[in-house]
């Protein structure tokens, strides 16, 4: 192709066209859809960074939001908390090791009643989870419904039988043949509560406008890790499972709106009378510490 001065001359009309076209395109894409055509290299905060950030957060330590200014804050307010004596802070460590140190994923449950307000009381423990700037991106269902906990069972046991036998590769199966797992969750409509836990990857304001939510995965890993230490507190035992590939579904089910993404299903109740747990040992505190 030739870029003298004929091409030019012959085809600016096309290339004033391409150029009017690009900016009325961006400019469209922005009003309407808040997408920012041209990278920005700013230090800025940029909402198009957000799915990056949920991506890689080890990249994304050093994202700075710039100056900082307290204006518009919230008020700080003191916070004390009491302090026990070593004795006392030795012991009670001690104690709730041991207690945590009985829990283990149960498959097999009773059906005997379990009071509403012990579960809503277990997910309130679980809201005290720290989260992203404090976006507490977590939406927990409780489903007690007998008729919905069996539309729940068959979806997860119709994409379970794929998973097994098809989207799991073979060493995957190997791997969990000594926790004796299967595609059959009978679990999922014999405990009296399925807790359903959904991630919002992105806030809803009153006036519908979307708020940022970070490192949302993070944040419910660890209010779920605090979910479990309270079940364990009250008696209770769950499994933490994750319905590979059931979640669209399980979310149109339960009405759930598009920014939730279930994460995790955690059926909850006591243990079954003939209940069993495969023989696992937990890793020496030598192993998984690392003193410097
Ligand atoms: N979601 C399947 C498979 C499964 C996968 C892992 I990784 C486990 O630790 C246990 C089960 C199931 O629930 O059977």
């Amino acid at each position: 192709m030739d870029f003298s001065a004929p091409f030019l001359t012959n085809y600016w009309p096309h290339l004033l066209a391409a150029f009017i076209g690009y900016f009325t395109i961006k400019f469209l894409a922005r009003s309407l859809f808040g997408i920012e055509i041209t990278r920005r290299f700013s230090h800025e905060y940029d909402p198009a960074r957000q799915l990056d950030l949920e991506r890689d957060e080890d990249e994304n330590q050093g994202v700075s939001g710039g100056p900082q200014s307290f204006e518009d804050m919230t008020e700080h307010i003191p916070y004390r908390l009491k302090k026990y004596t070593e004795k006392e802070t030795f012991r009670r460590a001690v104690e709730f090791y041991r207690m945590m140190d009985e829990r283990r994923t149960v498959r097999h449950f009773s059906d005997d009643a379990v009071p509403l307000g012990v579960v809503q009381t277990l997910i309130k423990t679980a809201g005290t989870s720290p989260s992203g700037a404090h976006t507490q991106p977590w939406t927990y269902v409780v489903v007690q419904d007998f008729n919905l906990k069996c539309q729940i069972r068959k979806i997860v046991e119709e994409e379970e039988e794929i998973n097994y036998r098809k989207r799991m590769s073979a060493t995957w199966v190997k791997d969990l043949e000594k926790l004796r797992t299967t595609w059959e969750k009978p679990y999922l409509d014999v405990a009296p509560y399925l807790i359903m836990v959904f991630k919002q990857a992105y806030g809803v304001g009153p006036n519908g406008e979307r708020i940022n939510h970070y490192y949302s995965e993070i944040s419910i890993s660890i209010s779920v890790g605090i979910l479990l230490a309270a079940i364990q507190n009250a008696g209770l035992v769950t499994v933490t499972s994750t319905p590979l590939n059931a979640g669209p579904a399980l979310r149109t089910l339960l009405g759930r709106p598009v920014n939730e993404k279930l994460l995790l299903l955690l059926p909850i109740g006591y243990p079954a009378h003939n209940a069993t747990v495969p023989d696992l040992q937990r890793r020496d505190i030598k192993d998984i510490m690392v003193l410097m």
